[in-house]
């Protein structure tokens, strides 16, 4: 019984995130938004993405946003943690280059830290802790020296690396997949193949809620994207509590739930 206690524990407790800049109506995005980006409704998503993962049993601690910055909010890009360590990464966009140095002092009162040089680049959105594995993607954002860096960074404290190449016009591996445990992954239909994640059982998202592949987990609860009724049912037939957030604003800017949160 006090076995099964200790098991109910999550690992990761604390969530660093980092506020809307008003800036943010110049944020990257793929496609230009049309209409433009509202900051105000951004801000408010963003508020209650925060209060979602207090009511998850996350320790949120917030980072000063930097107007300079405009997609700063977009924590998860500039840090991978896994096994005690934390990657600081080199965003693939040179324009989110700047975002790294606050999110670095933060951390590196919570653990150890490891820098990137260049030529490496790489964005925390294209990788996905599952179990002792990272799978990283390829994408326009993380080149070659960043997935090495990475390797180095991590095999020694006994997490692997394994390298996804990504479909084509896909910003981010968790664009289109994330984890539902350390068993199970959720990925958009007609995306990756089966067998991307070796073993781990794939939950396919159908392809008209593709956006809420990427869901937010701690513990045994889930962030979901709220305009997603088929993948909550997934999730929740999954064992996971599900709390429903509407960040179509953010969307605007290309970002899912993972990417405003570094859980470490
Ligand atoms: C970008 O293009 O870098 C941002 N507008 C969106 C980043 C989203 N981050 C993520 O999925 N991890």
């Amino acid at each position: 019984m006090i076995l099964r206690a200790y098991y109910a524990v999550p690992v990761s407790t604390v969530a660093l995130v980092r506020a809307v800049p008003a800036s943010f109506a110049h944020a990257l995005s793929a496609v230009p938004p049309e209409p433009p980006i509202d900051v105000a409704r951004a801000r408010a998503q963003h508020a209650a993405y925060v209060v979602a993962l207090a009511s998850i049993g996350l320790q949120v601690v917030p980072i000063a946003p930097d107007e300079a910055c405009p997609d700063c909010c977009f924590i998860e890009d500039t840090a991978v943690f896994a096994a005690g360590v934390c990657v600081l990464t080199r965003p693939g966009a040179v324009s989110r280059r700047a975002e790294v140095e606050a999110v670095a002092a933060a951390l590196a009162a919570r653990c150890q830290v490891v820098r990137m040089e260049a030529p490496a680049t790489l964005d925390g959105g294209d990788c996905l802790l599952l179990g002792q594995t990272i799978y990283v993607g390829r994408s326009e954002r993380t080149n070659a020296s960043g997935v090495a860096r990475l390797r180095e960074a991590f095999e020694p404290h006994g997490v692997s690396v394994v390298a996804v190449a990504m479909p084509p016009g896909v910003l981010h591996l968790k664009t289109v997949c994330s984890g539902l445990g350390d068993d199970a992954v959720l990925v958009a239909e007609d995306t990756l193949p089966d067998g991307t994640f070796g073993g781990v059982r794939v939950i396919r998202v159908p392809a008209a809620e593709a956006h809420a592949a990427n869901v937010v987990v701690h513990g045994r609860a889930a962030l979901v994207a709220a305009d997603a009724p088929a993948t909550a049912a997934l999730v929740e037939a999954g064992g996971f509590r599900v709390v429903l957030v509407d960040t179509s604003e953010l969307r605007k800017a290309d970002g899912a739930l993972t990417c405003l949160s570094i859980l470490v």
